[in-house]
């Protein structure tokens, strides 16, 4: 099996580390904040100095809002970080209390990435020999399914998109290539264009609404109209951890918007020009061909009984709603 779930890429030591690295995007990819973020809780519990389980509360609200701060569109962080430390308010204990956040981070980071290995070996039945295919940003969980075919003796080509303006397809592009992928890049305009060869899309998720919308890296929602159009599959491959409790009673996903900078660096247009850069968009549930989880395959119309399963009252899981 081919391992997805890299550690996370960069040492972060405390809760201010581990939010500005979010935030920077030296740590990218829901999958990876969220274990990002858990791991900075648990590590957060483990080092704790207070001697009151009262003064430890107070401050665990504290560390998990300053992460939270950090990104706002993948509700993986938000979940991450929550299951992490759903132990420690029904403690009796300081001690208790520790011990339920460390362990709590450590079963978080253990089944999200069995969740990512779990979707690579899903998905990678799906790909057929002489299929044409193609990814966008660059999705842990999407890459998995690439590679995993591959590593199973499908023969297929790739397209991946450079995913403008951080580039992470390049990402996505040296990856495949390492694993042996037949793997071509492409500017995001072109995926249109090139959409009429392509079989199958491949995507990651940030967010899964409850009524299966899906939130992705920014320029989803047009892959998956011109997949729609061209009649290609639409495959979006999202651990049950990105789907959004919160959406259950309609609360909107937050669109990150970042820096003007990231598209045109000072001076490359004149100040009178504004800059609008959101980073994610919502692809409806109607383009979306199947959701690929570690519980199986899916319609997207089934994503609010996973909600309901996985947060629904006394349901085991990630804590519950909160
Ligand atoms: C990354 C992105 C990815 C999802 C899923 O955006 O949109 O498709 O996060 O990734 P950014 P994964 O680079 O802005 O974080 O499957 O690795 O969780």
């Amino acid at each position: 099996m081919y391992i997805t779930a890299q550690p996370i890429p960069h040492a972060v030591t405390g809760i201010a580390d581990a939010a500005a690295a979010i935030r920077d995007m030296r740590i990218r990819g829901a999958g990876r904040i969220a274990r990002a973020g858990a791991e900075a809780i648990g590590s957060f519990a483990r080092g704790y100095g207070g001697s009151s389980l009262e003064e430890f509360l107070r401050d665990l609200d504290g560390a998990k809002a300053e992460i939270l701060a950090s990104r706002p569109t993948a509700v993986s962080l938000w979940n991450g970080v929550c299951a992490s430390a759903a132990g420690a308010y029904g403690a009796a204990t300081l001690g208790e209390a520790l011990e339920a956040v460390a362990s709590g981070a450590d079963r978080f980071i253990e089944s999200s990435s069995r969740a990512v290995e779990a979707i690579s070996e899903i998905g990678a039945r799906s790909v057929s020999d002489g299929d044409t295919v193609l990814t966008h940003c660059n999705s842990s969980a999407a890459v998995g399914v690439l590679i995993e075919a591959h590593r199973r003796g499908r023969s297929f080509k790739a397209y991946a998109t450079e995913t403008r303006p951080w580039r992470q397809g390049l990402v996505t592009a040296r990856e495949l290539a390492a694993a042996g992928v037949d793997v071509t890049l492409i500017a995001d305009s072109a995926a249109r264009h090139v959409m009429k060869r392509v079989d199958r899309v491949f995507v990651g998720a940030d967010t899964v609404m409850s009524d299966g919308s899906v939130v992705n890296k920014i320029g989803t929602s047009q892959i998956a109209a011109a997949a729609r159009d061209f009649g290609a599959d639409f495959a979006v491959c999202a651990e049950t951890y990105k789907f959004s409790p919160k959406t259950v009673s309609g609360e909107p996903v937050p669109i990150e918007e970042r820096d003007g900078g990231e598209l045109a660096k000072a001076g490359e247009v004149p100040p009178s020009v504004k800059i609008y850069n959101p980073v994610f968009d919502v692809t409806p549930p109607g383009d979306v061909s199947r959701l690929i989880t570690e519980e199986g395959v899916m319609h997207p119309s089934a994503a609010y009984s996973v909600l309901l399963r996985r947060f629904g009252a006394g349901a085991a899981g990630l804590g519950g709603i909160t």
